[in-house]
């Protein structure tokens, strides 16, 4: 406590901004956001649409705290949750000071990044471009994207960046940073996102189940938490992995329970490290038609269910 009120500077020196991460499926945006707050915040994973919903980061430098505000990969929606998840992450971007539209290099201008360039340009909104993963091609071959994108009138700063490695995320990071407004900070200093621990613990296990799942299964699967418990001898965490039809769940469980044993174990571990300390991890699967369509789900994770 006493380390916070030393960091958090006088009311009137506060400056705070919101960030909007926009962005097509797999663009490496919630990598970037935990690139940018140097910590694991958001799940990731190489399959495309992995972030459902909002997810903040929070980022402090001296008496600027900037908001980084993860969404979904927008897209057309078909659909009713992908589409509440499209409209939750329009008004983020609205209500943000500043935009950041990320752009995997590798990729170009696809159909769904053209879709956002297209609603930026009629919501009149401008963004600070950030073309990603330029680890990945040579950079005499960016030229012509770099052109063609700012042909558009709708960016007011280019930034190249490799979101995975860090290279001149620090420089994304400070020009961010300058560019913050005038405003009281909205969290505590020591704080690096606004998710709930049963939420985030969540996501872990939902990480792991996009990443030992083959093509579609993942995107079929919701993780809730039931029970969580802080003992002496560490957190017993107890969740419930939903599937939508009788038929997938011998995969999720797998040959003998191996399956789920092998993404237990691996989210046990992962959150035993980000939550520094013991984890006792119990995983049921059940299934549960259209749990995309309950309420409950939009309610856990802010969505609006009469989109
Ligand atoms: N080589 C390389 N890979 C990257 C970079 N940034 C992200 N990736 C990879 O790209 C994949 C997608 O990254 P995510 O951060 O999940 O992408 P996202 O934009 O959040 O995707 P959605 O949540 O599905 O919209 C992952 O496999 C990342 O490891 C980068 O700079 N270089
Ligand atoms: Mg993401």
């Amino acid at each position: 406590m006493t380390e916070e009120t030393t960091l958090t500077p006088d009311i009137n020196q506060q400056r705070f901004s919101f960030v909007a991460i926009l962005g097509a499926p797999n663009a490496g945006k919630s990598t970037l956001v935990n690139q940018l707050t140097g910590a694991k915040v958001s799940i990731v994973s190489p399959k495309a649409q992995t972030t459902r919903s909002r997810i903040r980061g929070i980022l402090v430098q001296d008496d600027t705290q900037l908001v980084l505000v993860d969404t979904p990969g927008i897209f057309k929606a078909s659909r009713k949750f992908d589409r509440a998840m499209v409209a939750s992450a329009w008004s983020e971007s609205d209500e943000s000071d500043m935009r950041l539209f990320v752009v995997d290099v590798q990729k170009g201008i696809t159909r769904e990044a053209a879709s956002i360039l297209a609603a930026l340009k009629k919501n009149k909104q401008k963004a600070i471009l950030v073309l990603n993963k330029i680890d990945l091609i040579a950079k005499d071959r960016l030229l012509p994207l770099i052109a063609e994108l700012n042909m558009r009138g709708l960016f007011t700063e280019t930034f190249l960046i490799s979101a995975q490695s860090g290279e001149n995320v620090a420089e994304l990071k400070d020009y961010l940073i300058q560019h913050a407004s005038k405003g009281m900070w909205m969290f505590p200093s020591d704080q690096i996102t606004d998710l709930p621990n049963r939420l985030f613990a969540a996501e872990i296990t939902r990480e792991k189940l996009f990443m030992n799942l083959q093509q579609e299964l993942p995107y079929t699967v919701a993780v809730t938490t039931t029970n969580w418990e802080e003992k002496e001898s560490g957190i017993r965490i107890e969740q419930t992995i939903f599937v939508e039809r009788e038929s997938l769940k011998p995969i999720v469980v797998g040959k003998n329970g191996s399956m789920i044993k092998k993404i237990g174990e691996s989210a046990r571990k992962e959150l035993s490290y980000l939550l520094e300390q013991p984890v006792h991890l119990f995983l049921t699967v059940r299934v549960k038609e259209n749990w995309a369509n309950d309420p409950a789900r939009y309610a856990e994770w802010g969505l609006d269910y009469n989109i």
